[in-house]
């Protein structure tokens, strides 16, 4: 219990504003709908809200692409309504994350139209800009969104860098002025009172010298960008320099969101000794998932293999142990909804399966995020179509993979974006089961999913054995057993493909933690002390060695 930050024993939840609630009836989620729900969350007993974009923004990739650092999306309302948000939940105990969206700005930025104006005005080199080689793009590098990374301007002549959208050019971060700019515009925030901040994609600020070109997968027709570019020469003195410039001025709380980040890495910026930041997003274990060929990347729809999973969970439990610190998640807004793809969404199996992926999740050492939705079991929203989807990966994916590169048909696609799309994660937040899910009173900007009337928040609070109420007790078991945060955390059983059962040891107390990952009924032997108490579990009953469909159950002694 010594030592303990207040961030390590903390939950986070993370809303998408324009998914959250409409309070104004456009269709989009707005600050003042947040405002309005403080009151379920401070139920749930979140003690951080990590806020994705809200700043002032085209939104080519919602809100990823950010025309004005301080200054608030329209569609989201105005600053006051930020600051009041920000006063109402300090109030209630709750702190607010920022995303902070920094490897790139959108292209309708100051910065970018003054860049893009000639070679010579003092802004180009806050971007990345280079001259055609033999008439073509400069390297090989293939946009995270697909086609390539390059985006040739007639007026210079020459092609600028967009890992994600071309309305996302990259930051040079080179360029001192750049590196001030953006420290001063997050004192900004800083000076507002803000509690921390979700960092975009950090780990790809720092671009490689010469950008050299990537490898190219199998099939596939672009160099992975993703590989060349994260963990670039610079990062972390960029990041002491962040650290020293803005974040030791205040108590607050960091992760950097991290893509193509390993162990080794993930030591280096989230080190104990807090020179860089407090956390990172992993994506190793939202890989394991991929399709075996590497040119579909993660469109694919197989579930994840139970080994797989519990030796990449157990090597950043146990590595990190000590030296760093880790965050927990099975969604977000990029990702599928965790019940769909960890547990089975199946009508039978929804709420039971959903418990079970929670407290495989929560009973491990990290700081676990809780995606909205998430916590009534919301699922992949198997009833949009292609036409009904708004997300830019998606879309670019269909129009490359089916229609131009021919790496599949539509209808298999669509199997694959109904199990891996982000969209699953963006349809608005179910709260009650009347027109429109209680999400807006006018047209939704993107279609519900059609189950709102079963699986919604106001059922859920009606029902003691709800997820919601399971998940509240999570978070409080959290808050009150430091063995949670702070335990030695042991694997039992690696090669048992069915169960993932593991302990959280302390000096005179264990956890015995135990999660049937399948529909079947089993039979485990694990040695459990007399005087254990079942600290919690989705049945209401101990049926001892006999572990029904996606029993979780967590003995103390
Ligand atoms: O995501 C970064 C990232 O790595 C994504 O490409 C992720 O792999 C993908 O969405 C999974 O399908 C961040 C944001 O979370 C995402 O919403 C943005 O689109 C992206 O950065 C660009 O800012
Ligand atoms: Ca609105």
């Amino acid at each position: 219990t010594k030592n303990i930050k207040w961030w390590q024993k903390a939950v986070v939840y993370q809303v998408y504003p324009r998914s959250f609630q409409d309070a104004n009836g456009d269709g989009i989620g707005d600050l003042k709908g947040i405002e309005q729900r403080l009151d379920y969350i401070e139920k749930l007993g979140a003690d951080v809200i990590w806020l994705n974009p809200i700043y002032a923004s085209p939104d080519k990739d919602n809100g990823y692409d950010i025309s004005d650092y301080e200054d608030i999306n329209a569609k989201f309302g105005n600053m006051a309504d930020f600051d009041r948000l920000l006063q109402k939940a300090h109030d209630k105990n709750i702190k607010i994350l920022m995303d902070l969206v920094v490897n790139h700005t959108s292209d309708q930025h100051q910065w970018f139209i003054e860049s893009r104006t000639s070679k010579t005005n003092d802004k180009r080199d806050f971007y990345i800009w280079r001259d055609p080689v033999d008439g073509h793009e400069p390297n090989n590098w293939g946009s995270f969104f697909s086609g390539s990374a390059w985006k040739f301007d007639e007026t210079s002549g020459q092609y600028y860098l967009h890992l994600f959208v071309e309305g996302q050019p990259d930051l040079n971060w080179v360029n001192p002025t750049v590196r001030q700019s953006v420290f001063d515009m997050m004192n900004f925030w800083v000076d507002k009172g803000i509690d921390g901040f979700r960092m975009d994609v950090i780990s790809l600020i720092s671009k490689p010298d010469g950008l050299p070109d990537g490898e190219v997968p199998e099939g596939g027709e672009y160099g992975n960008a993703d590989k060349a570019v994260a963990n670039g020469p610079h990062v972390h003195d960029y990041l002491k320099e962040m650290r020293e410039q803005v974040l030791n001025r205040a108590d607050m709380m960091t992760v950097g969101e991290a893509s193509g980040v390993d162990i080794d890495n993930a030591i280096q910026y989230a080190a104990k000794d807090a020179s860089e930041l407090n956390m990172v997003f992993q994506f190793e274990h939202m890989g394991l998932d991929n399709n075996p060929n590497p040119a579909l990347g993660k469109w694919y729809d197989k579930k994840v293999s139970l080994i797989d999973l519990k030796q990449n969970l157990s090597k950043w439990q146990n590595k990190l142990a000590d030296k760093a610190w880790n965050s927990l998640y099975w969604d977000n807004h990029d990702q599928p909804r965790a019940v769909s793809r960890y547990g089975d969404d199946r009508p039978e199996y929804r709420v039971v399966s959903a418990k079970m992926a929670a407290t495989l999740l929560h009973f491990m050492q990290g700081t676990p995020y809780i995606y909205q939705g998430e916590e009534i079991g919301m699922t992949n929203a198997y009833n949009l179509k292609r036409a009904d989807f708004d997300d830019i990966e998606i879309k670019n994916a269909f129009k490359y993979l089916i229609d131009k590169d021919h790496l599949t048909d539509e209808e298999t696609m669509l199997r694959y974006v109904h199990a891996k799309g982000r969209d699953n994660a963006r349809t608005p937040m179910q709260w009650d089961d009347s027109q429109n899910a209680g999400f807006t009173t006018g047209e939704p900007w993107l279609k519900l999913n059609d189950n709102f009337q079963t699986i919604n928040a106001q059922a859920a609070l009606a029902d003691p054995q709800s997820i919601f109420y399971y998940y509240q007790k999570l978070i409080r078991l959290r808050h009150e057993l430091p063995i949670i945060t702070t335990g030695i955390y042991q694997l039992l059983d690696p090669d048992d493909d069915q169960v993932y059962a593991y302990r959280r040891v302390a000096d005179n107390e264990q956890l015995l933690v135990i999660n049937n990952f399948t529909d079947q009924v089993l039979t485990r032997h694990y040695h459990v002390d007399q005087n254990a108490d079942m600290l919690i579990s989705n049945y209401e009953d101990d049926q001892g060695s006999t572990l029904r469909p996606y029993e979780s159950k967590v003995y103390r002694f």
